[in-house]
């Protein structure tokens, strides 16, 4: 679609800006990284705090914070990790400010990005991330496999995204450390948490299971629980207030 054919060309532009042997030449490249998957599985709130500035389905959710404040709000509240959008396109965000997201902070961090290529996810390491998603809905079994091998031998974390049953059956593999159900229909933009609910019966219990998007209450959080998911991403409805840190908080305590 169309995001994967921008996502090409960004690509291949970047490539010829950026070799790879420079992004292996980088310091943050030697980087010893946290895993989120462990934080999750030893944490009784499993927040993943996303750093958002706007989204194709709500436009404009915060423009005037800094990014490295928002940072270091959410480490101060005591989340799990962070995720930082980087596509400029319909997010709004950059590689700088997962740059800068590392400069300021210690949290395990998410590259949260459409990746289709192995050269993002050496970009993702060289620029400080901890965690690369992988989405089903834009990859095939074998793109999984290659990108999921390639994050795991620069030791990154790898959190799969699905929205449904037949793109969670191509995504069980070793090679995946975390499922994270995806509640927002990419295409139509709705949210149900019973996506989550759903799907969590069928995800084999090795890995760790995350529910994404549209969660706007601890109620919602203590109603995903029981069917055993302990990361719960959150954005917008952090994001949407005048302090993000505050608000994670608040889930918190
Ligand atoms: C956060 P929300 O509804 O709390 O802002 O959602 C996160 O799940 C969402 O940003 C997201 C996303 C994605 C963005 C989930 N999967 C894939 C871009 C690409």
């Amino acid at each position: 679609d169309k995001i994967v054919k921008d996502k090409r060309v960004e690509v291949a532009l970047r490539k010829k800006v950026i070799p790879i042997k420079q992004l292996e030449n980088s310091v943050l490249f030697d980087r010893k990284t946290v895993s989120l998957a462990k934080n999750l599985r030893n944490s009784n709130t499993g927040i993943i705090a996303e750093h958002k500035r706007r989204s194709p389905s709500k436009s404009i959710i915060n423009n005037s914070l800094n990014v490295q404040d928002v940072a270091k709000g959410y480490e101060n509240a005591g989340v799990c990790g962070m995720s930082v959008l980087t596509d400029a396109k319909y997010f709004g965000g950059s590689l700088d400010d997962l740059l800068l997201v590392r400069a300021s902070c210690n949290l395990p961090l998410l590259r949260k990005e459409f990746i289709i290529d192995n050269y993002q996810i050496l970009e993702a390491k060289a620029y400080g991330a901890d965690v690369i998603l992988l989405i089903a809905a834009i990859l095939t079994k074998e793109d999984i496999k290659e990108f999921s091998e390639f994050a795991k031998n620069l030791q990154l974390d790898v959190l799969l995204e699905v929205h449904n049953e037949e793109e969670l059956n191509k995504s069980i593999m070793p090679s995946i450390d975390m499922l994270g159900v995806n509640n927002r229909n990419l295409k139509t933009f709705e949210v149900s948490l019973d996506i989550s609910k759903a799907l969590s019966k069928i995800i084999p219990d090795e890995f760790v299971k995350v529910s994404e998007s549209g969660i706007s209450s601890i109620e919602a959080i203590k109603e995903l629980q029981p069917y055993g998911y302990q990361g719960f991403l959150i954005g917008e409805n952090f994001m949407k207030t005048d302090n993000p840190g505050e608000s994670a908080r608040n889930f918190i305590n």
